[in-house]
């Protein structure tokens, strides 16, 4: 399936609910407040969140107001403009070696979305390489290793309840002896005891500084659409704990709320790098703005 559509489905549930709401709201209707009200609305209930809305609604108005706008139609290519502006970021491109560490709570996809990103790095040519730091069940490296074998990438383990970060220090000593491209860490998601998660992943963080230092480093937060704003506290948790470079956005299928990213990237100001739209190998995407936007809004 190529790329487009993958995107079309993975949105479909957010698109159905939406691209009807925007179809009405954009055909021959006065710019008014009340038309206004009815677009805050859409937004909202596609949990774009208050005040992306707000901030949206504004900038709508304002830019029509500047343009001269008074019908609805010619307001559509404004919005979509000022929506793709508030989840647009300049994002480095990766440098290798790249080391990804992936967080977030239990459940939300994490291990899935490793699976998928080795998938992601493999076909573009990169040798790589899984650090399976969630030691806290044995299942979860008996997933990660079903992963790998998908993939056919290398896997360091150990056994359960070892250190994480002994797994992390394994694993960049072995990917530097074997010029590894890529390493992707995983990690347990135990919230509820935040100050263990917090030293276990403070102490990941030194042993990539000390042992691999000029490699390209990115800390990731992996979200579950489906949680809607509960995404965005646990966005404020993971943050006071380090800080976030991007977001993978997991389970858009899911949900027909998929405004969420407005919610969570506009608002804490995190860039969405990758989106979840199913449970295949290939059901991640590099997010891309303006074809997020355009199956929100299409043209
Ligand atoms: N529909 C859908 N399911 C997903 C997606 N990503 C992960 N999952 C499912 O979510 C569940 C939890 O995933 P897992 O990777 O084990 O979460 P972890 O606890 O964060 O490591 C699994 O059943 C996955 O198949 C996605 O993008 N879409
Ligand atoms: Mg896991």
């Amino acid at each position: 399936m190529g790329l487009f559509k993958k995107i079309t489905t993975g949105l479909k549930k957010t698109k159905e609910s939406f691209n009807k709401k925007i179809y009405e709201l954009f055909k021959g209707r006065e710019l008014d407040d009340e038309f206004y009200e009815e677009l805050e609305y859409a937004l909202i209930s596609a949990d774009v969140g208050v005040t992306a809305t707000e901030n949206i609604i504004e900038q709508l108005r304002d830019a029509c107001f500047s343009a001269k706008i008074t019908k609805s139609d010619n307001a559509k290519d404004l919005l979509r403009e000022i929506m793709v502006g508030e989840i647009d970021y300049d994002i480095p491109e990766y440098d290798y070696p790249l080391v990804i560490l992936v967080a977030g709570v239990n459940g939300v996809g994490k291990t899935t979305a490793i699976g998928k990103l080795a998938h992601y790095f493999k076909s573009q040519g990169k040798s790589v390489l899984l650090a399976a730091a969630d030691t806290f069940r044995a299942a979860a490296s008996d997933q990660l290793t079903v992963w790998a074998e998908r993939s056919d990438v290398r896997i360091v383990k150990q056994n359960e309840g070892s250190d994480p970060a002994a797994v992390v220090f394994d694993a960049i000593g072995s990917a530097k002896a074997r010029g590894e491209n890529v390493v992707l860490i995983d990690t347990a998601g135990r919230l509820h005891n935040k100050k263990n998660l917090m030293n276990e992943l403070c102490k990941i963080h030194g042993v990539v500084d000390r042992e691999f230092p000029g490699c390209d480093y990115r800390s990731y937060i992996v979200l579950d659409a489906t949680t809607g704003q509960n995404a965005v506290s646990q966005v404020e948790t993971f943050g006071e704990i380090f800080d976030i470079d991007g977001i993978i956005l997991n389970k858009l299928d899911g949900t027909a709320k998929g405004g969420v990213v407005f919610a969570i990237s506009a608002e804490q100001e995190i860039p969405v790098c990758f989106i979840g739209v199913g449970e295949q190998i290939d059901d991640l995407l590099k997010f891309d703005a303006k074809d997020f936007i355009d199956e929100l809004i299409p043209r």
